[in-house]
Order: structure tokens, then C-alpha cells, then sequence
């Protein structure tokens, strides 16, 4: 047990580590006349509790004439284990300082994962051992001693960083330094000439799986997080796989009749790679369709696969066939929780705007998160198309991912937009102090 002492101004403060309290994050902190007592099952607990403390000192004592700390007992602990934002540097690169300052500012909302969406068509954002390749005639990458401060910076604020490398499609950049990893058929040239046109890794070639195996292994090896993300989003499989000599060679001696069953021996050995090192997988959930109607997986994922649910529209089935199959899932519905779309009509992005739907504050926050079942939790994306620097990135931000962080760590129950609302001003007077270009939301607060 560590127990620390202070005494300022008569009042007797105590932070006591008791591993006899249950949950890794639960913390409870008593003020009263004689003092402030701060007690957490774990320091990551504590430090969890500090920033409630943060928050009181921040609105009760600064903000109020009496100057004073109120009594208060606070026995709090998360609802579910997994708070997440999600930046995309392969879109427009964020530096390790800017980074660490949006881990600065998510420790705050008590904020435990943060994934980062390392490559995509645009751009191969990390370091990967012995492929130098991959990242040559750029200086917009994480070198392996980058991805340990960002690590350990996070670290320090108990925030696991989660690599995301996006394969079969979003795969450009891969592709730009290793052609020959493609598919062989008549348009590539073109397809790889457009990002977001969905050019893919070939299912039929060796190469990319011995490269993957080496991507993943490094991954592994640099990120001491349990988890790889392996992307798995919007495999344009059609305009590739199925057109593909070698795919459909492949298909024929599997027996398959549709190209998208190969996505289940691609990610087999891709899954295997990763079941390897140790580690545990996590994908974007796909479905036979892309909106309703849809019935089920577009590929068998097996059930030690951690799905995330994100395309609008597709929640309720994503969380049906998930209980059902077993998989665990992290909620980033696309109608909640996607912070690169615009706060309110005619708000930013103005640049790269493709008619994203708006999502406003208070949508954010009634993301429905059921809890007692395989929900593990919330995921705000920030994808980095429109999002040029990391101000634009707090700007999309803030305050919604206070809205998300939320829902994340109270009980669906407990959960008030009146009282989250009434919480604001305080909260963003304090973004403001620390120089976060958040948004204000003008229009929850009326005349
Ligand atoms: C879809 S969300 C994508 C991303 C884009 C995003 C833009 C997902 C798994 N894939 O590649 O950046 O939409 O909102």
C-alpha cells in the first residue's frame, strides 16, 4: 500500500493505493473539514480519481466566489473497460509533440486507449525493421524511438496506444513501394493512381503474407498493447480479388463462388500472424451490405477477433450477430461517435467535406452503449481526411469526445444530458485555460 501525506493551509490530504477495493480503475475520494482522502484499487485508479479532483478544484473552487471545496464523497468506478479516440496520422501526419498533446488533454476525460491509424492509401506512418522501404523519401513517419515516447508518454497517463495497420484495402501506400504485392488485372496502374479508389493487396500472392507476418511481428514487438488493429474496412474485393487471375485461381481450387470468401483465408493467416506474437486482433465489422438489409458477416470472423461497429446504420445488427458469435465489440457508430463529421450544418470540415452527415453534440452523446454484454466500449474517430493538424483534430474533438468519454465510463442509467449540459461551461472554461481549440457548442446552451 503507498500512501502519500500533504498538509497545506491546515487541511490534510491522503492518496492511498487499497488493492482490496475491486476493479482496476475504482477510486473513491472523500473531502470533509478534516481533509481530502483519495483511496484507488490501483495508481492508475488514482490517477483517474485526480482528474475528478482536477475537475472540482477546476469548477467548485476557482470558479465560485467562496473559493472553497465543497464536501464531497465519490465512489466511481467505469462502466465499461475501453475508452478510446482513434487518430488517423496516415492522412495528414501529426507530430509526436502535437500527439502528446492530445494525450494530454484525453487524460483528462479519463480516456484509457488511444489508437492511432498508422497507413492507409495516403501514407505508411511507421517505422517497420528491415523494410525501410516503406517509408523511404519521407520524413512524415514514427521511427521506432517516436512510437516509444508516444508509448510511454501515454504510459504515464495510463492510455494504451493501439497500432492500426488497414489491410487488404487502404493499402496505396504498401503498394506504391511494393507493386508487385497487387493484384494483376487490366486497371491497376489506375487504381493505384487515385487514393480512395480502393486498390488491394493480392489474396494469392505469398509475398504479402511473409511481409504482413514481418509488419505484424515488428507491431508487436514496438507496442505493448495486447491488441493489433488490422483495418479490414471497405476491401474494394470486386474491382480486385474478383477480377485477379491469381485470386480467381485461388477460388476455384477452394470451391468458391464469390471472391469475398477469400477475405476469410486472407485474414486466417493474417490472424494467425498475430495469435503468434502473442497478441489479439481487432477489425472494423463488415457485412454482406453496406447499409439495411444486411444479414450477416461479410467473412467468418473467428471469436477471439475483437470487432468495432461503425458504418451508420448498421449497430443493431453488428451488436445482434456479435453477442451471438461471441465477439467482443467497441463502439464507434458512425451516427455517434465519428468526430471528422461536422458539429452543426455549415460548421468545418470545409475542405475534403464529401456531405458528411452532421452530428451534434447531443447525438454524440445519446450513443446507446449497452452494458452487461460483449460491449467493451467507446471508440471517437478522428479519421484525417479533412483534419489537417492537430488543432483541427481538437476542434472536431472537443467537446464531443467529452460526450463519448461519458458514455463510456457511466452506467447507461446514470447518464443525463441536462446534468452533462449543465456540467459544460465549467468543463470548457477549462479547455479554454489550457489553450485547446475546442468548438463552442452555442447552440446546446439557448439565449
Ligand atoms: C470510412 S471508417 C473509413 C475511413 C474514412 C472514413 C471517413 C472506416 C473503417 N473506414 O477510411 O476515413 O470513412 O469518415
Amino acid at each position: 500500500m503507498t500512501e502519500h501525506f500533504g498538509e497545506g493551509n491546515g487541511v490534510k490530504t491522503r492518496l492511498e493505493v487499497d488493492p482490496s477495493m475491486s476493479g482496476k480503475e475504482h477510486y473513491r475520494l472523500e473531502v470533509n473539514p478534516s481533509g481530502l482522502h483519495l483511496t484507488g484499487a490501483s495508481e492508475e485508479a488514482l490517477f483517474r480519481g485526480m482528474q475528478t479532483l482536477d475537475q472540482i478544484l477546476w469548477g467548485d473552487v476557482a470558479a465560485t466566489a467562496r473559493g472553497e471545496i465543497s464536501p464531497v464523497v465519490i465512489d466511481d468506478a467505469p462502466a465499461f473497460p475501453r475508452r478510446a479516440l482513434m487518430l488517423d496520422p496516415a492522412r495528414h501526419f501529426i507530430p509526436v509533440k502535437d500527439v502528446k498533446r492530445f494525450i494530454d488533454i484525453m487524460a483528462r476525460y479519463k480516456f484509457n486507449v488511444l489508437q492511432l491509424h498508422l497507413t492507409d492509401d495516403e501514407g505508411w506512418r511507421v517505422e517497420i525493421a528491415g523494410h525501410p522501404e516503406l517509408t523511404a523519401g519521407s520524413d512524415q513517419y514514427y521511427s521506432e524511438s517516436d512510437i516509444r515516447e508516444i508509448i510511454g508518454y501515454a504510459a504515464d497517463r495510463y492510455i494504451e496506444i493501439v497500432p492500426e495497420t488497414d489491410i487488404p484495402g487502404h493499402t496505396r501506400a504498401l503498394l506504391s513501394a511494393h507493386p508487385e504485392l497487387g493484384c494483376h488485372i487490366a486497371d491497376s496502374a489506375a487504381l493505384a493512381a487515385v487514393p480512395g479508389a480502393g486498390v488491394m493487396a493480392c489474396a494469392a500472392n505469398d509475398s504479402v503474407y511473409s511481409l504482413y507476418d514481418d509488419i505484424i511481428g515488428c507491431l508487436a514487438s514496438m507496442f505493448p498493447s495486447p491488441y493489433i488493429h488490422l483495418g479490414g474496412d471497405e476491401a474494394a474485393i470486386e474491382r480486385n480479388w474478383a477480377l485477379c487471375g491469381d485470386c480467381r485461381r485461388m477460388m476455384s481450387e477452394r470451391g468458391y463462388t464469390e471472391a469475398a470468401s477469400l477475405m476469410n483465408d486472407f485474414f486466417g493467416r493474417m490472424l494467425s500472424s498475430v495469435r503468434s506474437r502473442g497478441k489479439k486482433a481487432i477489425l472494423w465489422c463488415e457485412l454482406d451490405n453496406i447499409y439495411m438489409p444486411a444479414e450477416k458477416y461479410l467473412m467468418d470472423y473467428p471469436s477471439d477477433v475483437t470487432l468495432v461497429t461503425w458504418r451508420n446504420g448498421l449497430t443493431p445488427k453488428c451488436m445482434e450477430l456479435t453477442a451471438a458469435n461471441g465477439n467482443p465489440l467497441i463502439m464507434a457508430p458512425g451516427e455517434h461517435a465519428y468526430l471528422d463529421y461536422p458539429q452543426m450544418k455549415g460548421d468545418l470540415p470545409e475542405h475534403n467535406n464529401w456531405g458528411m452527415p452532421v452530428t451534434t453534440l447531443q447525438r454524440s452523446y445519446s450513443i446507446d452503449m449497452p452494458a452487461n454484454g460483449n460491449v467493451e466500449g467507446v471508440m471517437g474517430t478522428l479519421w484525417g481526411e479533412a483534419i489537417a493538424d492537430v488543432d483541427r483534430a481538437f476542434y472536431m474533438a472537443y467537446p464531443r469526445a467529452m460526450a463519448l468519454a461519458e458514455a463510456g465510463w457511466t452506467l447507461p442509467e446514470r447518464r443525463s444530458w441536462d446534468s452533462f449540459r449543465s456540467r459544460l461551461p465549467g468543463a470548457l472554461s477549462k479547455l479554454m485555460q489550457l489553450g485547446v481549440s475546442f468548438r463552442v457548442p452555442f447552440e446546446v446552451f439557448g439565449d
